[in-house]
């Protein structure tokens, strides 16, 4: 099957349809293509996309004839050949992300990184909302960014994966931030070196850099508008940082104090520099840093990240479906000062998974492991003590409910116990996304309790 028109659209998912709606808006023909050959051509797609211009099933290298630019869709991993017959014929590859930069959009402030894009993303529409100002978040975070284009907002605030960036040629903005760079979508992106490089490109046209000077992946940049955030000595380089007083850890912006860590409604340092990294943002846009400071305090947990749903007596449950990596669980461990029972499995990562060993010895009283590749873990994870390999969620959580109870019963001189699924590995054995294994994981415990 043989259609022409300068523009193929890669992919009919989210960003797909966003394309199509924005193409067609604009007078301007393409066709459509995914690899989905049963892809359901739903109402939505029917609204933007004349079905006789959708071809479904594999991607042909023959395609690349019939069109100068190809828009690829960031789950689309585009094969070696593919992509050397594209450079070959001179055809230009672009993302959804370079559509929206060409519309010159004022104060757009761009987040990347391997954890805490999300939370970050969200933190910072709260605060701006609350300041009063007219933001929207999109990208990555699952509302499109061309869909940010349909209004008019004073701030554009863009959540953008290493799969966007990868695909992207450029994006200019105010403000960018890369969170923090550990090993993550390997498989895709194939070096730790290369994943580093693609999140770097969000620095290349931004006016000011944000840098995690605690981030030693994050490369120095020769910017001359850098913002500092991290755990270093503040008052060297007047970043946002926590500093600890009297026990107790807060945000400090140079040598001023902003927030103490109790007045937090997130858990864990990380998110303690999220926040610090959201008041980095606010400084570069020249807003006030009191007055976001005291609004990010009531900023609650985004579902599936340390999200605390249930309780029961000393037990609290924790949603924590969204640590896909080792260093989201890591964080997790750590933001957690009681005894935990930790949930971890599913398909595991190109990651590597001997590093629990010692973290998770020091605080986790048992752990249950479970999913695709649980064999694999436990071998990973023979330091740590008090091991159990189950066959589902479902058993390790009817488990980890039972030991405690057990322990509940003994009245062992613990005080609060928390129960926390944080897999350290993809949902892909079992289910379609991080979002159903959570769904599935508080629906499954809340159960339990009926
Ligand atoms: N498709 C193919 N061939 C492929 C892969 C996909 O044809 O090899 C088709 C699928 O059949 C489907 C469409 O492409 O019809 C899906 O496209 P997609 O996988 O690029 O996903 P979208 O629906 O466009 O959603 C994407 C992001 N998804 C991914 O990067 C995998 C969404 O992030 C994002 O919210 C959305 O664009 C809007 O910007 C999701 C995500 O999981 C939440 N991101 C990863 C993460 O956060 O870890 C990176
Ligand atoms: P992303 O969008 O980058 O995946 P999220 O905000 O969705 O980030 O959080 C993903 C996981 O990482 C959650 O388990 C969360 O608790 C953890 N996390 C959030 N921020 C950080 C951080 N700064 N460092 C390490 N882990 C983090």
């Amino acid at each position: 099957m043989k259609r022409n028109s300068s523009i193929a659209i890669l992919g009919l998912g989210v960003t797909g349809i966003s394309v199509a709606k924005y193409l067609k808006k604009n007078n301007q023909e393409f066709i459509a293509y995914d690899t989905r050959k049963n892809l359901p051509i739903t109402d939505e797609i029917k609204k933007y996309v004349n079905k006789k211009n959708i071809i479904l099933g594999n991607l042909e290298v023959n395609i690349i004839k019939n069109h100068d630019v190809f828009i690829v869709s960031p789950g689309i991993n585009l094969d070696k050949i593919f992509l050397k017959e594209i450079k070959k014929n001179k055809k230009i590859i672009k993302s959804d992300i370079d559509l929206f930069n060409e519309q010159n959009k004022k104060n757009v402030i761009c987040i990347t990184g391997s954890n805490g894009k999300t939370t970050v993303t969200l933190l910072l529409e709260y605060i701006l909302k609350k300041l009063g100002k007219k933001a929207k978040a999109g990208g990555n975070v699952g509302y499109p960014a061309l869909a940010l284009l349909e209004k008019e907002y004073e701030y554009n605030i863009l959540e953008l994966s290493s799969f966007q960036l990868e695909m992207t040629n450029k994006i200019s903005c105010k403000s960018a931030l890369i969170t923090n760079i550990t090993p993550d979508h390997l498989d895709r992106h194939k070096t730790f070196d290369n994943y580093i490089k693609i999140k770097h490109k969000i620095f290349e046209n931004s006016e000011y850099v944000i840098l995690n000077n605690s981030d030693k992946n994050i490369l120095p940049q020769t910017n001359p508008k850098k913002l500092f955030f991290g755990s270093k000595d503040p008052t060297q380089d007047n970043s946002f940082s926590i500093v600890e007083f009297n026990n107790k850890n807060f945000i400090c912006y140079g040598d001023r104090k902003l927030i103490c860590q109790d007045d937090v409604k997130l858990l864990g340092n990380h998110n303690l520099l999220n926040i610090c990294s959201v008041l980095a943002i606010i400084q570069s846009l020249n807003l006030n840093i009191d007055e976001a400071a005291n609004i990010a305090k009531n900023f609650q947990a985004v579902e599936h990240r340390l999200e605390k749903f249930y309780h029961k007596g000393i037990v609290n449950w924790i949603n924590d479906s969204k640590a896909t990596n080792v260093d989201s669980t890591i964080s997790a461990v750590l933001s957690i000062k009681q005894e935990i029972i930790l949930l971890l499995g599913g398909r595991a990562k190109e990651q590597n998974y001997s590093q629990l060993n010692t973290i998770l010895s020091g605080k986790v009283i048992n752990l249950i492991i479970f999913g695709e590749s649980r064999k694999y873990l436990s071998e990973k994870l023979s330091s740590v003590k008090n091991v159990t390999v189950t066959n589902s969620l479902e058993e390790a959580i009817k488990i980890s409910k039972e030991i405690a109870e057990k322990m509940v019963r003994k009245k062992t001189n613990i005080k609060e116990l928390n129960i926390i699924l944080s897999p350290a590995c993809s949902s892909f054995d079992k289910f379609l996304s991080y979002e159903e294994r959570g769904v599935y994981f508080k629906k499954c415990v809340l159960n339990e309790y009926r």
